[in-house]
């Protein structure tokens, strides 16, 4: 057999999200998100970058996706933008949002590319914003829910892979903050730890009710999952006392204990409950039931790890930092651990006891600083032996049988990356973004390879 061979049916893909490439803010009838507010307020993102052109793909979604089929890719995880379908968050439907996305859809399939479609991508109607105060009101979930409805029940004949929220500690704990200017939109401070999990709580909130009105409106048979940058514990090194120990971890971080096990238990973890004390959200009778709804996949993104060891304290484990200077990519945050993909699909099965459950690697990569040759070209050879290593982390993981189907590169281009602006690439794809072009790096051939091969190469 070949080595780094995937199961037959593998479905490699690449992501995106509407505001970080779409740019056309004001076109046909869309209003504002908290992002299009956010960016353009004084010293919010890098030198004031804002998402309004972005990568234009929202009049060059054609050649964009052609360029995707190049690749070979069979499936694209975008996201659907609230405020192009319905524009004040609440009451009007914008017939031309929904014909953006009919169209860009009807491309994908044309190209025999299955379309995944994440819901929200943290651009909320800046309406509700004003309104109610977004995701701090329990009437954001039922709001989404309307606008999940309309989208559903417009697109549903040809969309039939669904995600919900992606990332909700990302909006909610980073765009709410006690004290400090959260980092990202709708960047609130409010008054206590409390109501930063209250904003989490609603969205979850969301996600249950979202649940109901896909499977209430699909015209077709349809998978419902939800996407989250969960935080993954990876033992020190294998052995049967750090492994225990990751596991032990694993419920005590807050987008565990705090996401996806209301999410996929019906309960917060008590672990997490007993650490957050006063600061829990108020539960009030029958929400828990309504986050818990049966899921067909859950989409794992991940991008790295923390180390734990074995300790000899009640937790029974312990965090370690990173050492000064150990390898990073660029971003803060981004340090190199390759096991995390593994390790994350290992503990979704085996914590959660959830050994049935679907799971696909939603967001993967890296941004590294690349650079165009004078021939044009961008060897981003960093971009390959991060992306290489943590495939061989998803091979070991699919061949010891672990129910992982899919894997998705974050992201298909460069593109707005949120409070750091175009100052991070992520993509595949490089965009010149004085000119619009799209040029194929090393990493985009290597990743066609890959797919044609239907293993790591
Ligand atoms: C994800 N962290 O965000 C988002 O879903 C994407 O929109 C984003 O462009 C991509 O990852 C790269 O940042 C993350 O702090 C934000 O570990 C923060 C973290 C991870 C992912």
């Amino acid at each position: 057999m070949t080595s780094q061979q995937f199961p037959t049916g593998f479905q490699w893909g690449t992501a995106t999200a509407a505001y970080q490439i779409e740019g056309a803010v004001d076109r046909d009838g869309r209003k504002p998100s908290v992002w299009d507010t956010f960016s353009a307020t004084k010293g919010r993102t890098f030198q004031g970058q804002t998402g309004a052109i972005a990568c234009e793909h929202y009049d060059r979604y054609k050649d964009d996706i052609k360029l995707m089929a190049e690749l070979g890719v069979q499936t694209y995880r975008f996201s659907i933008s609230w405020c192009r379908i319905v524009p004040d968050g609440r009451g009007t439907v914008n017939q031309a949002g929904l014909d953006f996305y009919r169209r860009l859809v009807d491309c994908l399939l044309d190209y025999g590319i299955t379309p995944y479609a994440t819901l929200f991508h943290w651009d909320s109607p800046q309406a509700l914003e004003t309104k109610y105060g977004s995701w701090r009101s329990r009437e954001m979930a039922q709001d989404f829910a309307e606008y999940v409805k309309v989208v559903v029940s417009n697109l549903g004949d040809r969309i039939t892979n669904w995600m919900t929220l992606n990332e909700i500690t990302c909006f909610t704990h980073m765009g709410h903050g006690v004290g400090k200017t959260p980092q990202h939109a709708p960047g609130t401070k409010v008054g206590s730890k409390k109501e930063v999990w209250q904003t989490s709580h609603h969205a979850l909130l969301a996600h249950g009710l979202a649940c109901q009105a896909i499977r209430a409106n699909s015209p077709k048979s349809c998978s419902i999952g939800l996407v989250d940058n969960f935080g993954v514990t990876v033992p020190l090194y294998e052995s049967p006392e750090h492994i225990e120990a990751a596991k032990k971890a694993f419920p005590y971080h807050c987008g565990n204990g705090g996401i996806i096990y209301p999410a996929l238990t019906g309960e917060y973890s008590s672990a997490l409950l007993e650490q957050l004390k006063n600061d829990a959200p108020d539960i009030q009778e029958g929400d828990l039931k309504t986050i818990h709804q049966p899921l067909d996949f859950l989409g794992l993104n991940i991008y790295t790890g923390t180390y734990i060891r074995a300790a000899d304290n009640w937790q029974g484990c312990e965090w370690i930092d990173f050492p000064k200077n150990y390898p990073a990519l660029n971003m803060p945050w981004l340090q190199i651990v390759p096991e995390c993909l593994y390790w994350g699909i290992r503990h979704v099965s085996e914590t959660l006891n959830r050994p049935d459950l679907a799971l696909f690697i939603t967001e993967n990569g890296c941004a590294a600083q690349d650079e165009l040759t004078s021939q044009g070209e961008v060897f981003d050879l960093d971009r390959i032996l991060y992306l290489r290593q943590h495939l061989q982390s998803v091979h070991r993981a699919a061949i010891e049988g672990y129910p992982i189907l899919g894997y998705f590169i974050w992201s298909f281009m460069d593109n707005f990356e949120w409070s750091y602006g175009y100052d991070k690439r992520f993509g595949i794809t490089y965009v010149d973004y004085k000119t619009q072009q799209r040029i194929p790096k090393s990493s985009y051939h290597w990743y066609a390879e890959c797919i044609r091969q239907n293993r790591v190469v």
